[in-house]
């Protein structure tokens, strides 16, 4: 840039009181050095983008007026944050962003006494803010909490309950409202169009004007003016009804981008004697870097790219993803069926189900991130005959649970679970693996539990999935790229809670669930080949299990291992129990579960996540050769660490 110092401002930065220190003026500059270093920094690491763009200049204005980290700052979701990374002491780490060992992707307390709360799943800022806040007054400490959510997280319903309950916290709790009419897709639904009104019947830029020569013509604290105050922190007596209703005083719109709105309007609701606050912060997703700015998703995630000419690095050709297989499958079903519909969480390219809204635009419901919403709306789909489709990662059914139990499982309606992002994913780390799904389905009467194994049985079982009407049934399969095997044209009907075998031997029985099959059977013929012959069956299910198939195989082999993509508590411990229960062990058989450990496993490389978690072909080796080494009948060996 031609007005960049020799010694760049940034460089001058790296803790908010150096930001405090600068004057005014020179914000800007700043503001400009961020972006062009946050653009520097992902190009490299790939990751969320589009974000952090648009929020600059509030991350800028934020850590000037408050006192952070005494005023804590909460972003919700967390992936916006990477300026505030790169401002509170992270910049020397930001080119390890997402890598194994690297800084995290979304805000983490063991990172950072700034990140006072971590994120990832979104909606959660305002409830915790609360908290903090409430704590603050209880303890008589000083102390702002600030929220900042964005207009897409605002549609779950999590972010309303906090909202409801946050006249507790007074003048203590700042929420910021992130509006730049965008989710990862367009933002959906009757608050996102609420918002489109605030802002038009404000007529905003007219507005900009007046809230600035206000905000900078009255006298701080706010009480003082208690009138003008009053007007103001009602937002021109103009708008903002919805969260006023809700007990906040509204305050907004304002310009996100313009340094000069921002931080008198910040400085004032810092000072203002009346609380809670909510500010109407309007921001453009990817903002300053046109390639961005031009895409339609706004660059939300992106892989290592070019910076000058926007253009990502793409993946190496190799056979379609988990998602695509299964749009395609879906949308096939589809066809054949006119009652099967499709429910997103505001995650309609992520799950695939954008393809099957191009296909059936009416059959297609993008509910906003409103995981426990699209749950229970699928049950009413199911209890007038339809076959709903729920496309959600793993991670996110979590915030579904009790809808899972009570509004389908017991009352046994058959929503159909596709559950994507299944296992470790990489990148995302410990907060989005699908680690617990096969532990909190499996475990419920009437429910239908599998995993797919390759892509070929992920069409089987979306093909089962449409035809099984008498209960729940879910579906995971992991993120990435399938295995390339062909697909038939037409799906197999696979029987419910029948494994199959793939290959059979005598002495070694490993019963895989998903697509660990592979490094199954690589560590079968590493085992054929030292003289342990070995059988491998792919189980399909966690539940029902395949009794019988389980049944003859621990009664004609030495040593049987189960192994999972999940959390302990999942298939291997069913099986475990059942084999138990039925006296199947008592007699010296030497039966090992293999699960992902109990910890929660950071970003990695997937491979290396897996290797870390003692879930590959190695092993699986390991596992069985010291399980045949322990001869003795009866002997309780160490705990599995
Ligand atoms: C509970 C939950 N569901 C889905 C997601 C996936 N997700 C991550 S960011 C995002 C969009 C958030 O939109 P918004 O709050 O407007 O923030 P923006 O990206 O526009 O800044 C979604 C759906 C999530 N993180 N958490």
């Amino acid at each position: 840039m031609s007005d960049t110092p020799v010694t760049p401002l940034l460089d001058t930065v790296n803790l908010p009181k150096d930001l405090r220190a600068l004057a005014p003026e020179l914000l800007p500059q700043l503001a400009r050095e961020l972006r062009e270093e946050m653009i520097s920094a992902v190009s490299v690491t790939g990751g969320h983008l589009g974000a952090g763009l648009g929020v600059v200049e509030l991350t800028v204005a934020l850590h000037y007026v408050f006192d952070t980290p005494r005023d804590v700052l909460i972003w919700d979701v967390g992936h916006q944050a990477y300026p505030h990374k790169l401002l509170t002491g992270r910049r020397d780490r930001m080119r390890t962003l997402r890598q194994g060992g690297g800084l995290s992707g979304f805000t983490k307390r063991s990172e950072s006494e700034y990140d006072p709360f971590g994120a990832a799943h979104s909606s959660t800022s305002i409830s915790a803010a609360l908290g903090f806040a409430v704590a603050n007054k209880l303890a008589g400490k000083p102390g702002k909490a600030i929220a900042v959510i964005g207009d897409g997280a605002m549609s779950a319903g999590m972010a309303y309950e906090a909202m409801n309950n946050a006249r507790e916290a007074g003048n203590r709790l700042i929420v910021i409202l992130n509006d730049n009419d965008m989710s990862i897709a367009p933002p959906v639904g009757a608050f996102s169009a609420y918002l489109a009104r605030l802002i038009s019947s404000k007529k905003f830029i007219s507005m900009r004007e007046r809230m600035k020569k206000f905000a900078r013509a009255m006298p701080r604290p706010l009480h003082n003016a208690a009138k003008k105050a009053e007007e103001f922190a009602r937002g021109m007596a103009t708008g903002g009804t919805l969260f006023e209703e809700l007990g906040f005083y509204y305050v907004g719109p304002v310009d996100g981008h313009n340094l000069e709105h921002l931080l008198p309007v910040l400085e004032n609701v810092r000072d203002a004697e009346e609380g809670p606050i909510l500010v109407h912060v309007v921001t453009q997703k990817g903002k300053g870097y046109a390639p961005a700015e031009a895409a339609e998703d706004k660059y939300h995630g992106v892989q290592k790219f070019d910076v000058v000419t926007g253009a990502q690095v793409k993946a190496p050709p190799g056979p379609p993803s988990y998602t695509n297989i299964f749009a395609k499958a879906l949308i096939a079903e589809a066809t054949r069926d006119d009652k099967v519909v499709a429910i997103t969480a505001a995650m309609p390219s992520g799950t695939g189900l954008d393809k099957f809204a191009q296909a059936f635009p009416e059959r297609s419901f993008d509910v906003g991130i409103a995981e426990q919403h699209a749950v229970t709306f699928a049950a009413g789909l199911a209890a007038q005959g339809y076959r709903p489709f729920v496309a959600i990662y793993s991670t996110f059914l979590q915030r579904a649970y009790d809808q899972v139990v009570h509004d389908v499982a017991i009352q046994n309606l058959p929503v159909r679970f596709a559950m994507d992002r299944a296992g470790l994913v990489g990148a995302d780390g410990a907060t989005h693996a699908g680690s617990f799904d096969i532990a909190y389905l499996a475990t419920l009467p009437n429910m239908v539990v599998m995993a797919a194994a390759d892509e070929v049985e992920l069409v089987n079982m979306v093909h089962l999935m449409a035809l099984h009407d008498s209960g729940p049934i879910a579906v995971r399969y992991p993120r990435g790229n399938g295995t390339g095997i062909a697909i038939p044209e037409t799906p197999q009907v696979i029987e419910i809670g029948k494994g199959r075998i793939m290959r059979e031997g005598k002495k070694v029985a490993i019963m895989s669930l998903g697509t660990r099959l592979e490094e199954a059977m690589k560590a079968a013929d590493r085992l054929d080949a030292q003289g342990l012959s070995t059988t491998v069956a792919d189980m399909r299910f966690a539940k029902p299990l395949d009794v019988a198939l389980i049944r003859r195989l621990l009664a004609t082999h030495d040593v049987a291992v189960t192994i999972e993509e999940g959390s302990s508590g999942g298939f291997g411990a069913h099986v475990l129990t059942w084999a138990s229960d039925e006296g199947l062990i008592d007699g010296g058989l030497k039966l090992r579960t293999m699960r992902l450990p109990d910890i929660f496993q950071d970003h990695e490389k997937p491979e290396k996540q897996y290797a870390d978690a003692g879930l590959d072909a190695d092993a699986i080796v390991t596992t069985v050769l010291t399980a045949l080494r322990h001869n003795s009948v009866g002997v309780i060996e160490g705990a599995r660490a």
